[in-house]
């Protein structure tokens, strides 16, 4: 029966490096729960359950599994064992007024108990399932900038409440510069009568990525375990993430994150089967696997999935393989792009990301932060992608600008900070490269390197742009000839090679310069069924130009736009994005 207890998932192929792991000795989950059988229909009257949770009389139609905590549990308590729960007439004005303190129903949460039980969803299979007994300890790492305060505290009863005590090394609540006044005096207070919790306060606001880091800087844990502010972990969340950095040090856990509604405070399990993805421009998604995949690769819905990238917040990771990968950039300001830019590098470098469905914590996803951005919030996010971009995308970066970013690429007006440090680092890590990323861990991804390519068809003419000894001319259309062969590319060049076509300074001719992303007057806007060559830089004139081919086929100058003329059509043969 051992070795079936070794792990031998391959959720994803070349995922085999833990199947030569020794055999240790494998224990149960601790939080193995207590069965709750509940009727339906007498929930509302019911008294106090038993401390394991369990009602011992009844007709029982509603089986839940519920956590272990030793507690007897109200059940006539608002928001019980993770139920809806509703405002009262009287008091929906309040909590309307409220909902801004936190972008959730701040009323509500604060009636409903701190330790709340709620339901156990994790797959059935998991309740079988072994960890090692040797796992290492973590320190998890809360930061907040004005936590609402009943949030804050159902976020680090549930931990201490479902984590077993000898994993959990301490709780580190970094706080980053709350102006909150229950956040000082009174949370000391309340927190003190936790030996393992510990309050480190930040004399300045530095942003959710600078706050980790500085919680990381003083945790003693062997993992550090990352969380959100406004979660609630459920039963046997951490041995399961443990596990997986014991099997192997370059693995990064994260849990199922499952909902919190904001409204209603219920606790919303959520579909398995879910990866970590994103989409141009490195806005993050969720994607569920195909039908056909899992069949496939004969994936259980509690095995680990991997993932492109993780979303951020809840995460368990080897302290020292944190500080071998540097942490995060901590030139991110705020929030925003620290997860793009821990999981390339968790991945290029080295490392893999997975999901673990025995794993799951709740989290209040809410419209809008609660906090204020110490600079405009866009600007932010912005500058923070274009770091990781630099950095980490290589000429796939490209298609980040593309992607209504263009704006960014002027250095004048948008200084990203200095980035010789991250790249000086993935140096020393000798980190693959986004090609490698693209097409071994996220080879769903599209991500043509260019708008369009191939010859640059005139339909006036109906020649094709020649590209001879530096100038530009027309030919007879010919596929083979790659003197004909041109990119239009995600930031608007139209070139050959490393030579862009570039309007003249004076006149109304047009020439070849060197590519340069940064240079606007290098931009063309050109869309597969409007033909037109745009000149970018005149979008801002009341007169807009376009590339225009003489009528004989032999020049090529800037002329007013005119979509009605032939002679401005251009077409390419291939087009990858519109
Ligand atoms: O300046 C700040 N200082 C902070 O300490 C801003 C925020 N914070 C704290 C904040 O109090 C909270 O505890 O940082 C934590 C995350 O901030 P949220 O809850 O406002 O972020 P979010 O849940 O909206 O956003 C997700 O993306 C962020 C990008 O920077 C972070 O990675 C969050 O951790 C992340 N949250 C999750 O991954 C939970 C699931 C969301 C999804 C998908
Ligand atoms: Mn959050």
């Amino acid at each position: 029966q051992m070795v079936q207890m070794v792990d031998k998932r391959k959720s994803v192929a070349k995922d085999n490096k833990t199947d030569s792991l020794p055999v240790k000795t494998l224990v149960q989950v601790t939080a193995k729960p207590a069965q709750l059988l509940l009727n339906a229909s007498n929930i509302q009257t019911a008294e106090l359950l038993d401390s394991t949770g369990v009602r011992k009389q009844g007709g029982l139609h509603v089986v839940m599994n519920l956590d272990v905590t030793h507690k007897p549990r109200d059940s006539r308590a608002l928001g019980q064992f993770g139920w809806a729960a509703e405002v009262p007439l009287d008091d929906l004005e309040e909590s309307r007024r409220r909902w801004s303190e936190g972008y959730f129903n701040v009323f509500l949460s604060e009636q409903i108990p701190v330790d709340r039980a709620i339901p156990d969803t994790r797959p059935p299979a998991c309740l079988k399932k072994l960890v090692h007994d040797d796992l290492p300890t973590t320190s998890v790492i809360f930061c907040f900038v004005d936590e609402v305060w009943s949030t804050l505290l159902r976020s680090v009863h549930s931990v201490l409440n479902r984590s077993p005590p000898h994993l959990l090394k301490e709780i580190l609540l970094v706080d980053d510069c709350s102006t909150k006044d229950y956040l000082k005096d009174k949370l000391d207070a309340y927190m003190s009568q936790f030996p393992k919790v510990r309050i480190i306060r930040l004399k300045e606001r530095h942003g959710l990525i600078r706050a980790r880091l500085a919680g990381a800087a003083e945790a003693k844990g062997d993992v550090l375990t990352f969380l959100d502010s406004h979660i609630e972990c459920n039963v046997g969340w951490l041995e399961p993430l443990l596990d997986r950095v014991y099997l192997d040090r370059k693995k990064v856990a994260c849990p199922v994150i499952e909902v919190i509604n904001d409204k209603d405070m219920s606790y919303v399990m959520v579909d398995n089967f879910q990866r970590g993805i994103f989409k141009w421009p490195l806005v993050f998604g969720w994607s569920t696997l195909s039908d056909d995949f899992i069949r496939k690769n004969h994936i259980k819905v509690s095995d680990p999935i991997r993932c492109p990238v993780m979303a951020g917040g809840l995460f368990s990771i080897d302290r020292k393989y944190f500080y071998e990968l540097g942490g995060y950039d901590p030139g991110l300001d705020v929030w925003g792009g620290e997860n793009m830019e821990i999981s390339f590098k968790i991945w290029m470098c080295g490392g893999e990301i997975e999901i673990i469905p025995c794993s799951r914590v709740g989290h209040i996803f809410r419209g809008e932060n609660p906090y204020g951005f110490p600079k405009d919030r866009q600007k932010t996010v912005e500058r923070n992608l274009a770091r990781v971009a630099e950095v980490w995308l290589d000429e796939y970066k490209e298609i980040f600008y593309g992607h209504g970013y263009l704006h960014l690429l002027n250095k004048n007006l948008i200084d990203i900070g200095n980035l010789t440090a991250q790249v000086q680092l993935r140096e020393k890590l000798q980190c693959k490269s986004f090609k490698w990323y693209v097409e071994n861990v996220y080879p769903e991804l599209e991500a043509p390197l260019a708008k369009a390519e191939g010859l640059v068809f005139n339909i006036g003419t109906r020649k094709c742009l020649v590209q001879e000894k530096g100038s530009l001319s027309f030919g007879i259309c010919d596929l083979s000839k790659q003197s004909q062969h041109f990119s239009y590319s995600w930031v608007r060049t139209l070139h050959q090679n490393s030579s862009c076509v570039s309007p003249q300074v004076t006149g109304r001719g047009v020439a070849l310069e060197p590519c340069d992303s940064t240079k606007p007057h290098l931009r063309w806007l050109h869309k597969s069924n409007k033909f037109l060559l745009e000149h970018l830089i005149a979008e801002t004139h009341p007169q807009r130009m376009c590339l225009e081919a003489g009528s004989k086929g032999d020049t090529i100058s800037l002329k007013e736009c005119d979509a009605s003329s032939t002679y401005q059509k251009w077409h390419f043969t291939h087009y990858y994005a519109q």
